[in-house]
């Protein structure tokens, strides 16, 4: 059989607010939605490890985090173990594949062997607002928030030239960490932004592949940064969404006070400081202060789905269309102010849920509800792209801890799923606790039916989907409960610990 193309995307913190996801009502992703339509989406895939660089290390080397003990932000490349592993990129290029890549892939810039590289940066977050001397939030960002800083701190759309701020110290705009100016007149004179070249440079492969009449099967990774922060878009995209018509996600007062994180974790941890302090810019006012953030996140969420449908569409066009497997994640979610809680890697459903889509070369259509996660792809990428040779450099290596999701792909709805029953996260405790073994950390494990999450300090946490979807009612102390708490305890240790 003829090996299948791979076009492999990545979103940076995007969570479930897309159309077919059904995260937020409002959300706008015409393009990921036809994705969807056209392929098979995963409604309950999980990030294993919620946070940027842990993440991408784990599901690029498909090596689970608890086996790895990757929990923060040592570089893959100096750690004792995935030091010796291999990526599925690596791996695609052993293969014969001609493997071509943009924008933040890798969370650490690492020196692999692409064919060809469209981006320097692997983890440039602008464009960002200047000052003049520094990069800074928006101007339009009240303080505190603004604070925070040019990253975290910031959102709003672009500000064209002299015309649109009262803040003195605004000057401009930078790309990114480097002295490479943005210029951003209005939505239709600017530079373009990184997304933005990152789409361009897979259009231009894909048309250089053609006009080659290559035979080589192709890899190309595309790292879109947004919605990451600083929360930047063309003004149109923000737009589409007026502040007084923006709805907030179903919420519930006090939400945390039956929830483990804040014991286990310090209480400055960003997610927790965050959400105070943009309330606190807000006077308090939570739905304001909410409504500001979540039209920029949804700003970022359209801009990235028209990147993402101009490489679907260049493929779709291309006579490569019928052989090319198309895949769209996300590193982890966003929590979106549930639980007093801004940020990801947190435990619960917002942050450790991804959205994962998968389409092309003979994968049927449909949704499936097994719950799955990133771990998975690595043996999906093999299994497709029939890539021989070991995942290790050397037998310092980790095993790979995923399965094929071509059960699934070839028949949604009944396909027989070789792996767990549930998807394993872990939430790295590497600021509040010094204990760096997997026992030292949190788990947080979702079935189609339950979401249990084990603390640090062992308390738990209990969800029960069925009839609570936001999570908002703790059942791990209810007696009626016990039954399948021990089930999940034991599934948990199963998959954790060998146990
Ligand atoms: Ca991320
Ligand atoms: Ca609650």
């Amino acid at each position: 059989m003829e090996r299948p193309n791979v076009v492999f995307m990545v979103c940076d913190d995007l969570n479930d607010y897309i159309g077919v996801f059904g995260g937020h009502p409002q959300a706008r992703t015409p393009h990921m939605d036809a994705l969807a339509e056209n392929g098979v989406a995963f409604l309950n895939a999980q990030s294993n490890i919620p946070v940027c660089s842990p993440s991408r290390n784990s599901f690029l080397t498909g090596v689970y985090p608890h086996d790895s003990e990757d929990f923060a932000w040592t570089p893959r490349t100096e750690q004792k173990m995935l030091q010796h592993n291999k990526t599925f990129i690596d791996l695609f290029k052993e293969n014969g594949y001609y493997i071509a890549g943009s924008g933040k892939i890798y969370h650490t810039h690492e020196t692999e062997p692409w064919d060809d590289w469209g981006a320097k940066l692997t983890h440039n977050y602008g464009p960002f607002a200047f000052d003049g001397e520094d990069r800074v939030a928006h101007p339009d960002v009240p303080l505190p928030y603004r604070e925070i800083g040019p990253i975290d701190g910031s959102y709003g759309p672009f500000l064209g030239g002299d015309s649109s701020s009262t803040n003195e110290a605004y000057i401009g705009w930078m790309q990114g960490w480097d002295e490479e100016a943005f210029r951003y007149v209005s939505d239709d004179d600017r530079d373009l932004t990184n997304d933005e070249k990152h789409a361009e440079f897979a259009i231009q492969k894909i048309e250089a592949f053609e006009a080659q009449a290559i035979d080589q099967p192709f890899f190309i990774g595309l790292g879109f940064v947004r919605p990451h922060t600083p929360l930047h878009a063309p003004e149109k995209y923000f737009n589409m969404f007026p502040l007084d018509e923006i709805e907030l996600d179903k919420w519930q007062q006090d939400d945390d006070f039956d929830t483990w994180y804040a014991d286990n974790f310090n209480p400055d941890m960003k997610g927790l400081r965050y959400y105070r302090t943009l309330l606190a810019s807000y006077d308090g006012d939570r739905e304001m202060a909410l409504k500001s953030f979540l039209q920029a996140y949804l700003a970022c969420i359209a801009f990235v789905d028209d990147q993402i449908g101009k490489v679907v569409d260049a493929i779709r066009s291309s006579r490569y269309a019928d052989n090319t497997i198309i895949i769209l994640t996300s590193d982890h979610g966003w929590q979106m102010g549930e639980k007093s809680y801004l940020f990801k890697n947190s435990a619960w459903e917002e942050s450790c849920r991804v959205p994962l889509i998968i389409s092309g070369a003979g994968t049927q259509t449909g949704k499936v509800a097994q719950p799955v996660s990133l771990i998975d792809l690595f043996p999906t990428l093999v299994d497709y792209g029939q890539l021989k040779g070991p995942n290790t450099i050397n037998d310092q290596g980790g095993e790979l801890g995923g399965y094929s999701l071509r059960p699934l792909l070839e028949d949604p709805d009944n396909g027989q799923w070789p792996g767990p029953a549930g998807a394993l996260s872990i939430i790295g405790n590497y600021a509040s606790v010094q204990d760096s073994t997997p026992a030292g950390q949190n788990f947080s494990y979702r079935t189609i039916d339950w979401r249990y999450i084990r603390y640090h300090d062992k308390r738990e946490e209990l969800y029960d989907h069925r009839v609570d979807p936001y999570e908002w009612n703790n059942l791990a102390s209810d007696t009626l409960h016990q039954d399948i708490l021990t089930q999940l305890r034991a599934e948990v240790d199963a998959l954790a610990f060998g146990e």
